[in-house]
């Protein structure tokens, strides 16, 4: 399916650095090197509902990475699935009463228009689930035949046993990983698997429910896990830089990815990184469409809020974070960005070239953006307080900020 339009990134002077970054599979930070095309693969949403505050924050983390190697003058392979078949989706075109393709559209379509308010650079690849179905018969079918797949009543689940590898991408214990299982979309507790975390990899159809043409695997629709790592597996290879996603989706989704990657190709990891991000709150519980305690990014844009602010308001924290979203974090976002936009629009100022230095050694340090945040911040309170002679230099600030940040001054 298209992406979103792509919003300018100034070339700014010399290099960035080389990005660290937290590495969840071994719980550092690792140098990435991706050579001169790094390979990103970022978990794109199920739309069933609107695109809210933490699924935005997610992105804007992933956003940074871009803009961070795009810096150091690669260029960068990203690719990003949407989720346009799953449970969630069908319950919830159901419980509406409407057509779960048009669901699947209207949100995705939404989506699109949020991502390019907020100036998050597209995936090159924007695939969904639908379309990728017949790479991942083929997939499972392998899967099947190397005796990592058995069928129980005519559904298709993986068998985590055959990994040696599993549990390493998220390092949990059996019944942390049992509860998460049941909580995420598993299903621990059917009889008759091998192992209650087996994953599904092909649904047989079901009364009611679409279903498409699976080859020697019958009628049905895949399973969320294999769905990634065969639109990873198709466009980016094995060993890409970074898989990336929220910190919900380590386990189960992340884990049984880099397993059935690892049965398909021996090989481990699927990812050089695993990155995710923190999960933003509202009224004290993580934001979810299933609880319902959401702040939809069209919310507020219809409400007139302009998206920089909603941009610096996620930028305020630091990705592994988790934070809660209140009116506080929005409005001291928006004297941010009233502060900025009247510190770059004086024809000269204080000396730039620290501050783009700074910003620079911030991203690459694991993405530390309220850092980054308070480099312009002490370059906005010189100018405000003394100002400064050097021409050009807010001209500079407005462009490290607009190609760095994704914010628009
Ligand atoms: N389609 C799958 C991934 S393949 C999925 O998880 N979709 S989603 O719509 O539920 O979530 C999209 C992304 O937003 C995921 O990376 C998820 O971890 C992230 N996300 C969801 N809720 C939050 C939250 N409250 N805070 C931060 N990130 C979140
Ligand atoms: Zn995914």
């Amino acid at each position: 399916m298209h992406a979103w339009p792509a919003s300018e990134v100034p070339a700014l002077p010399d290099k960035g650095r080389d990005l660290r970054i937290h590495d969840t599979a071994t719980d550092g930070l690792v140098t990435l090197d991706p050579g001169p095309v790094a390979r990103i693969y970022v978990c794109g949403i199920t739309p069933y509902d609107a695109t809210h505050i933490g699924h935005a924050a997610t992105y804007n983390a992933f956003d940074l990475v871009q803009r961070v190697w795009l810096d150091t003058k690669r260029q960068v392979h990203y690719v990003q699935n949407v989720t346009d078949v799953d449970d969630p989706l069908l319950e919830r075109a159901q419980r509406d009463d409407i057509d779960w393709v048009a669901l699947a559209e209207k949100e995705t379509a939404l989506f699109r228009e949020d991502m390019t308010a907020l100036r998050m650079l597209p995936p090159r690849h924007y695939i969904g689930a639908v379309e990728a179905i017949p790479g991942i018969v083929p997939l499972v079918e392998r899967l099947r035949d190397a005796g990592a797949a058995y069928e129980l009543e005519g559904d298709i689940y993986f068998s985590v046993e055959s990994d040696p590898n599993f549990g390493k991408v998220s390092r949990l214990d059996v019944a942390a990983m049992r509860l998460l299982s049941a909580e995420r979309g598993g299903d621990p507790d059917r009889p008759g698997k091998k192992n209650p975390l087996d994953p599904m990899l092909w649904m047989a159809a079901r009364e009611g429910e679409p279903s498409w043409d699976g080859g020697s695997l019958g009628r049905g629709r895949p399973g969320w896990h294999i769905e990634c790592v065969a639109i990873a597996l198709d466009h980016l290879g094995m060993g890409f830089d970074i898989q990336g996603g929220g910190s919900d989706l380590a386990f189960p989704h992340h884990e049984m990815g880099a397993s059935h990657a690892q049965v398909l190709t021996g090989e481990f990891p699927m990812a050089k990184a695993y990155v995710h991000a923190g999960m933003v709150a509202l009224h004290g519980e993580k934001m979810s469409k299933s609880k319902g305690n959401l702040v939809f990014v069209s919310t507020l844009r219809r409400e007139g809020v302009d998206p920089a602010a909603i941009r610096l308001a996620l930028l305020a924290h630091h990705y592994r974070a988790d934070w809660e979203w209140t009116d506080q974090v929005l409005q001291d976002a928006l004297a941010r960005l009233d502060r900025w936009r009247a510190a770059v629009s004086r024809p000269d100022g204080p000396p730039a070239e620290t501050l783009v230095a700074q910003m620079r050694e911030a991203l690459a340090n694991d993405l530390d953006a309220p850092a980054a945040l308070a480099a312009v911040d002490r370059w906005t309170a010189l100018q405000q307080e003394r100002g400064g002679t050097d021409e050009g230099a807010p001209g500079v600030v407005s462009r490290a900020v607009d190609a760095l940040l994704g914010v628009a001054l």
